[in-house]
């Protein structure tokens, strides 16, 4: 057991501040390394230490690897926290950290490299029974052989690169005229974003829920799960609104896939946070789809119905600790929803809308959650992604989870950028949401620009939102000033 006692966090943005409030509060020194796009940037300021480590593309800077080797040995750090995205799912970095004679907080780069291969988890999990959509296990080489077996499992299937993973590199093949063409230029995709070219194929589930479930496992053996998060609500691949507990599974159900998840661990000899993704069909069949090896943006929900503080989970399980709790003594308790809000505009197809953040007011209260980094006169560089808060509502019921968010929405103020508020505010008052009956397809199905220009609101609801803002307005407190209501952009484009 070796305790950390400084940390370099190669990340930025939320992330960066996030892991290093969990870091100071266990008494543990920080170190920031950022790109010279980022010198004033929150997770900078907020750092014991911080080195600088490039110019603001990536490639020059977060992905660098000797670079933020260099700047640990330089500052004496113990350990690195990868955050998610960059060098968080990289086997090379992660093994090189430790022959540094660092702490990678995270799993083994052996994990990383099993699941970074989507054929290698597949063979892996298998030998623990865990549901796998029916399908290829190998690579496919012969041609005709695996036309015959996509029309034997029945299309429509799925052609999958192994390397891919969070759906990059997948093709729809409607039926056998099709095969040979979508296969030709699945490898090709393959080749050249990957360097590798072996895919697979799968039966298509038309559409699924995305249910994923966080598991902890420590360097002792010991896996647990921290139940599962919602993550239906998508666009493009890209999360828009997750949620914990998900509204459809029964406590069966969750504790069936629970116990997958946690076999899907065992066959990584996983260590450290974990996400077993699964797809749901509308018989509430499971399947096994990958596993992300990483901290996920969306741990929070878990963290608000768990009273778990994963990030600090994660630097006492790399310390050698084991897991302090065993599956029987995990409950949860209320519902949590967030939220991610983006610089895009999703009048103009969710284009980044980067700029600077003119008005940035967040709101408060109860159960209300922000992690961000940024604040007010901040700009947003156009280097990276472009999200600029997640929030995180919890309350008793979902209910009461997505009234709480509604109304955290209607108290942000931002000006200055477009951002994703009024589409979340959408999702949350449509139907299909309410109402839990809702899968992969929902944006497709229900979204089109044209719904942020027609409120869905009851005349009464309008009101209320409107005299909330201008209450909010301070010169409508200050009875000496002349009354002037201006509302943020967002709302505007909602109530025309
Ligand atoms: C699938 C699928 C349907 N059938 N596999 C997309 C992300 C990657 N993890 C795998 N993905 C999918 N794999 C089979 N056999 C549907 C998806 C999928 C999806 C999965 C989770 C969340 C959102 C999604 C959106 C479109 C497609």
């Amino acid at each position: 057991m070796k305790k950390i006692k400084k940390v370099l966090v190669a990340n930025r943005g939320e992330i960066a501040l996030r892991v290093m409030r969990s870091a100071r509060e266990m008494g543990i020194k920080t170190v920031a390394v950022y790109s010279e796009a980022d010198r004033n940037a929150l997770h900078v300021r907020f750092a014991d230490e911080a080195v600088c480590i490039g110019p603001p593309p990536s490639s020059e800077s977060y992905l660098k690897i000797d670079t933020i080797l260099e700047a640990a040995r330089s500052t004496g750090a113990d350990a690195i926290h990868p955050g998610y995205g960059f060098l968080s799912e990289n086997e090379d970095f992660a093994e090189q950290v430790e022959k540094a004679g660092l702490i990678f907080i995270g799993p083994s780069a052996h994990s990383i490299a099993l699941m970074g291969s989507k054929l290698a988890a597949k063979a892996a999990v298998a030998k623990f029974k865990v549901p796998l959509v029916p399908g290829t296990s190998e690579p496919i080489t012969d041609i005709p052989a695996a036309k015959k077996l996509a029309s034997k499992i029945g299309y429509p299937v799925l052609i999958k690169a192994s390397a891919g993973g969070g759906g990059k590199g997948m093709r729809i093949v409607q039926n056998d005229a099709e095969f040979l063409e979508q296969m030709e230029r699945a490898v090709s995709e393959a080749t050249s974003a990957f360097g590798d070219g072996s895919v697979f194929i799968e039966k298509y589930v038309t559409q699924p829920r995305h249910i994923e479930f966080q598991i902890f496992g420590d360097k002792h053996g010991n896996v647990v799960h921290l139940f599962e998060r919602e993550c239906s609500i998508q666009r493009r691949h890209q999360k828009v609104i997750e949620e914990a507990p998900s509204s459809v599974l029964t406590p069966e159900l969750r504790k069936a896939m629970g116990e997958a998840a946690c076999n899907v661990a065992r066959a990584a000899n996983y260590f450290g946070a974990g996400t077993v993704e699964f797809i749901l069909d509308e018989k509430l069949n499971f399947y096994f789809l990958e596993m992300n090896t990483r901290l996920q943006v969306e741990h929070p929900v878990t963290e608000m119905i768990t009273g778990i503080d994963l990030v600090k989970l994660q630097i006492r399980i790399a310390e050698g600790e084991k897991l302090p709790f065993a599956q029987e003594q995990l409950t949860m308790r209320g519902h949590a929803i967030e939220i991610r809000i983006y610089a895009e505009d999703p009048a103009n197809n969710f284009l980044p809308d980067i700029g600077i953040l003119k008005t940035y007011k967040r709101p408060d209260g109860n159960g209300i959650r922000i992690d961000d980094g940024f604040e007010q006169g901040m700009s947003i560089p156009f280097y990276y992604d472009p999200m600029i808060a997640k929030m995180i509502c919890h309350a008793e019921t979902r209910e009461m989870a997505i009234a709480k968010t509604i109304r955290a929405i209607d108290e942000y103020e931002i000006t200055g950028i477009e951002t994703t508020l009024g589409f979340c505010r959408y999702v949350l008052k449509h139907e299909a949401f309410r109402s839990g009956n809702f899968d992969t397809k929902f944006v497709e199905k229900y979204f089109t620009p044209e719904v942020l220009n027609q409120s869905p609101d009851t005349e009464e609801e309008k009101l209320a939102a409107a005299l909330t803002t201008f209450l909010l307005k301070p010169e409508n407190t200050n009875h000496t000033k002349a009354v002037s209501v201006t509302t943020s952009k967002w709302k505007k484009n909602r109530t025309q």
